[in-house]
């Protein structure tokens, strides 16, 4: 779009616009869309950054591309550098970060329609949104079962396992015996049920944010599109992705999201909030 282009909603394209639509009451229907940035700074690697994202030091397990860790066939024959990586990744290693906490506080206000998360680190969870305010879009580690007979495996043997950085199997009392898998979406696996039953949220928002995600992995990366045209988004990212920018009510918060974050919190006076709600989790 051309930056002379008026918005038609927003006063003018930047945080400070934002935060007046939602101090004016409105925006109270808010859609957030979240990927691996919004948890680096809790210490967990993204995929695809240079030099510190999993892909780039997954080299050193031999895979046959990186991608491979993630596929179910490579699984089958040879899970142990996923449950490598789950060892690293498994909820409970890490805390949130005042992104999470900031999508906790427009829950606390009733602004929060609904978030989309493409990361399975159950941070969000930790950091106080609600379970019916979240869709896990890649499923999470919060529960697990056999990739053959379907049956659950209990996550307090699971955590064991996990902890070891052992695969477990299936122990139904058939003797199954196929590999326990936690019900995180691999490369060509169906996204939960949940994610298609709630994908025309987003034409329900009044505003959007989308933080800390490269927008390559499809359908999630379709989100942003499906925002009505004259409907904020707002994109906290170190980099631009998708078609972020390219609307006249699109702003664009390049850098690391918790200082984005922290400067809408700024123009909506919930600083203090934030920083003391994110102090006491
Ligand atoms: P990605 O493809 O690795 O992209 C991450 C994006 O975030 C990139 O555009 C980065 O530039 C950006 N970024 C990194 N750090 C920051 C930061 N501090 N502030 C702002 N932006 C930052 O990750 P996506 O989530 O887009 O890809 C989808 C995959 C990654 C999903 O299937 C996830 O399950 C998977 N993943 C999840 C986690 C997790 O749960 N924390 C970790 C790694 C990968």
């Amino acid at each position: 779009v051309d930056p002379d282009t008026p918005p038609d909603t927003l006063s003018d394209r930047s945080l400070r616009a934002v935060a007046q639509l939602i101090k004016d009451g409105r925006a109270k229907q808010v859609v957030v869309m979240t990927g691996a940035g919004i948890s680096t700074a809790a210490g967990i690697p993204d995929f695809r950054s240079p030099k510190t994202g999993l892909y780039h030091n997954l080299a050193r397990l031999n895979l046959p591309h990186p991608e491979a860790v993630f596929e179910i066939d490579f699984f089958r024959s040879n899970p142990a550098p996923f449950y490598l990586l789950a060892k690293e990744l498994y909820p409970g290693n890490f805390s949130p970060t005042v992104s999470h906490t900031f999508i906790t506080l427009l829950a606390k206000k009733g602004l929060l329609r609904m978030l989309f998360t493409q990361n399975i680190d159950c941070l969000e969870r930790a950091a106080g949104v609600p379970a019916d305010r979240i869709i896990e879009a890649h499923g999470s580690f919060a529960t697990q079962r056999c990739v053959d007979c379907r049956t659950p495996f209990p996550d307090d043997l699971m955590r064991e396992y996990v902890k070891r950085g052992e695969a477990p199997r299936c122990t139904r009392r058939e003797a199954c015996g196929g590999l326990v898998k936690p019900d995180i979406v691999f490369f060509g696996e169906q996204l939960p049920e949940t994610f298609h039953s709630n994908v025309a949220v987003p034409g329900l928002a009044d505003l959007v944010l989308v933080m800390g995600t490269s927008l390559l992995v499809h359908p999630f990366a379709g989100l942003p599109c499906r925002a009505r045209e004259g409907v904020p988004r707002v994109l906290f990212n170190l980099e631009r992705v998708g078609d972020m920018g390219t609307r006249a009510d699109d702003v664009l918060v390049l850098g690391d999201c918790d200082s984005g974050i922290r400067k809408l919190a700024d123009e909506l006076g919930w600083r203090d909030e934030l920083e003391a709600t994110w102090r006491g989790i």
